[in-house]
Order: C-alpha cells, then structure tokens, then sequence
C-alpha cells in the first residue's frame, strides 16, 4: 500500500471498508459475488445484490430458489420480477429482481438471520460475500465507486448535491482525459483549474466531516442557552451560576444545510477548581482548532477587559452581544458596534445569527465547473497532477492522473 493510500480519512462505520483498499482485491469477471445493500440491523426488507453471470453456477444451486412461477432463477429475464422461497427445510419468502443480465437483486425480510443465510446458502455455492462497497468497486469504475461511498456519508442534502455535481460527475471525466495540454495556454488553464479545484477540498472534507463552530465566553454569558438555542432541545445544563458547564458539551445539527459540530465550553476566567480549570484548558485547546468561534459577550453586564481580550484571541470569530432582552451596556456596543445582539430568551437575533453562521461556513459555493476532490487520496493525486503541470512532465503527468482514476500508484 502507498503512502497516500495509507492516509485514508477513517470511515464511520467499521463495516464501511475505505474504497481505497479495495482496488487489491481485484475480482475476476468470471467470479460471481453478492453483498448486502441494505444496511445492518433490525428492518422490515433487507436488499443483497448478486452481481455476475449466474448461468455458470452449478445446475444443484437452482434448488435454492422455488419460484412460484416455476423459473430457474439462474438464468432469469432482464428486468423481470419474481416470488418464490429460498432455501432448503425452512424456506424464505424472497423476491428476486433480475435488474440487467448481470445484476440480481434479493429482496429478503430484514434483520440479522434472514441476510445471514441467504449469503450463506450463496457462499455455498461459490458465491463470493462482500460488502457493498467492495462490489461496487470491483464493478464500476475505480473513482466512480470512491465518490459513490463518499456521497452515502453526506448527512445534508446540499452537502449530497455538491459531491454529485462536483466530485462524482467531474473528477472521473477528468481523470480518464489523459491529453497533456497542447499550448502553454491550455497548461496554463489547466493549472488554473487544478488549483481552484485544491482550494475546495477544505469544503470537500468537510462535507462529510462537517464544520466545528465552538460556543467561547465568560461564565455565565449564555453560551449553554445559545447551543440550546440553535439545536432546539436542552442539551446543555442551564442555570444562573458561573462555571455551570465543565466540560465541553458536543452536539451535532444542520446550519443553512451545512453539518455543523457545535460545542459549548465551560466559561474562561481564573479558577482555583482543578475541575474547572482542566475544562478552562479544554474550551482554550477545542476551540483554536474549531473552524469558527462564536464569542458570546453577557451585554447586560459592564465592559469586561477579560471579553475584549479573549475575543480577539480566535482566528475567525463571530461576536453576539447577549440578553438584548435586558438593557444593554453602552461600554459594550461602544465595544462592539458591528456585533449581533441577540437574547436566548426571546429567540431576537437566532435566524440572523443561523443566516450569518452559514455565510461564514461556506461564503460562496463553486462554480460549476469546478471539481471538488472529497477525500485526501484525490487531493493528493490533484497535487501530483499540478506538480507535473508546473514542470511540464508529461510522464508523471500521466501517472497522477492514471492513480487518480484507479486507486493504483505504478511503480
Ligand atoms: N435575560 C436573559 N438571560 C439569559 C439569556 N441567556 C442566558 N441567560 C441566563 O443567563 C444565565 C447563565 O446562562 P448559561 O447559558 O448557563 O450561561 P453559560 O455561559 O453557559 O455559563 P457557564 O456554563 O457557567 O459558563 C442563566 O440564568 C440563563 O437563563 C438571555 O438572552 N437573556
Ligand atoms: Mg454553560
């Protein structure tokens, strides 16, 4: 495995094998496989795929399927649908899908059992079981397949459309162009291309990763009310007492359809509580790595030198002027005149605060020419691309674009 390989971001699930592993385990056509599509767990239908040309299976495997419309499910019509029970003792009430001459679908009932010895019986008769993922790949398209199990991890519909239209319908097109540009100009444009496209994969990443916004204040500011505020339910202890939140209090939603990872820390000041001071360190360390912070000032209280200066300690920093339900402090706005006031209370400020967040996010989305590389195998491939564009090497021109498009680096 190479070395780019071998950073792959981690997956969510531990099922879910990293496409990137897969190119190893290349299947032969003649090989017969199937997997389950539907995902593990308790449900109603559980879906397994069967992929290859079922005709070379033993004549004993067509006992497996008794059709009620007597067919022999090894060799069934394109785009036919059939009921029958699988198996021998104990038969399965299944459906079988014949969807394109290699492709048969098994719609079985759900749960762990049914699934298990469906694959079973097929594994007994030369099936191969994979999972999803490892078929896919062994049938589409090496890049297609990459981007296919990335756009199954987009938990937001926007986030979804972006790799659709800029990863999974642009880099494969890309990759599979192997003409080196044929004047300075069109290298030049190429470059320009590859550029803007490496600019985007700090969004890429993201959106399936999502974004961290951190909730940064002094005690007793409102920064649990706020996180609770934004998620719509109590996540986070609230009451009139400094110090109240201890350590960092995560929780996940969506803000203008962007995945966000909120957290509220505990409230910074001087602290002779060990416990308190260790959730001080926390809320200093979580956020300097947080994508944005969200500094929430209590403006109903005197100008606090400790505010002023915390606040200008973030890199990008969005300031809320809190509890504009009370009267506010003319030291603070004189402070802060461009910041948002804002009341956990009475909600005044949340939807522009939810419009402002989002803008900050994602300031402007891409043109539609541009592709996003979304996972860190891309990127670097994008890199070596624009490496070899620079230095007008044709050879590893072609090398990065052949590893792009198949997961293999040749040596
Ligand atoms: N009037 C008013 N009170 C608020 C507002 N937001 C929060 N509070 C009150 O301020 C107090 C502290 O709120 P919290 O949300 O716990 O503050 P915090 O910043 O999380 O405090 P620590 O966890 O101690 O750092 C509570 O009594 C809240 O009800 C607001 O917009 N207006
Ligand atoms: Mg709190």
């Amino acid at each position: 495995m190479n070395q780019e390989r071998s950073h792959q971001a981690p997956l969510a699930n531990s099922r879910q094998q990293n496409v990137a592993q897969l190119s190893s385990q290349k299947m032969s056509a003649t090989q017969i496989t199937a997997a389950q599509w539907s995902p593990a767990g308790r449900s109603a239908i559980a879906l397994v795929r069967v992929h290859g040309d079922l005709s070379r299976l033993s004549s004993s495997a067509q006992q497996l399927f008794h059709s009620a419309g007597q067919v022999n499910w090894t060799d069934l019509p394109e785009k036919s649908v059939h009921y029958g029970h699988w198996g021998l003792g104990h038969a399965e009430g299944v459906v079988l899908t014949q969807i394109e001459k290699d492709v048969l679908e098994i719609s079985c009932h759900g749960g762990t059992a049914a699934v298990e010895n469906l694959l079973t019986s097929l594994q007994g008769i030369g099936v191969i079981v994979q999972s999803w993922q490892q078929q896919l790949a062994s049938r589409k398209n090496y890049l297609v397949a990459e981007c296919t199990e990335v756009l199954t991890r987009a938990v937001t519909v926007k986030s979804a459309q972006l790799i659709l239209a800029h990863s999974l319908e642009k880099l494969p097109e890309f990759a599979a162009d192997i003409n080196w540009p044929a004047d300075d100009l069109s290298r030049n444009e190429a470059i320009r291309s590859v550029e803007l496209s490496l600019k985007w994969w700090e969004v890429g990443r993201r959106l399936t990763e999502g974004w961290v916004v951190s909730i940064v204040g002094l005690p007793n500011a409102g920064k649990s009310s706020l996180i609770n505020r934004l998620l719509g339910y109590e996540r986070s202890i609230v009451i009139d007492q400094p110090g109240t939140t201890r350590d960092i209090v995560r929780a996940s939603t969506a803000i203008g359809g962007w995945l966000v990872h909120l957290a509220d820390t505990a409230g910074v000041r001087e602290s002779e509580d060990p416990l308190e001071a260790e959730g001080i360190q926390k809320t200093m360390a979580t956020s300097g790595q947080a994508d944005l912070v969200i500094y929430v000032v209590d403006a109903s209280q005197s100008l606090q030198t400790a505010d002023v200066q915390l606040s200008g300690q973030f890199r990008d920093v969005v300031v809320l002027l809190n509890k504009c339900d009370l009267p506010m402090d003319r030291d603070v706005l004189q402070q802060w005149p461009d910041a948002l006031p804002i009341s956990t209370v009475t909600s005044q400020g949340i939807m522009p605060l939810l419009d402002i967040l989002a803008r900050r996010l994602m300031r402007r989305g891409p043109a539609p020419d541009v592709m996003i590389p979304v996972t860190l195998r891309q990127q670097s491939c994008l890199q070596k691309i624009l490496t070899a564009l620079k230095t007008s090497d044709l050879d590893q021109y072609l090398l990065a674009k052949h590893e792009l498009a198949t997961g293999n680096c040749p040596n």
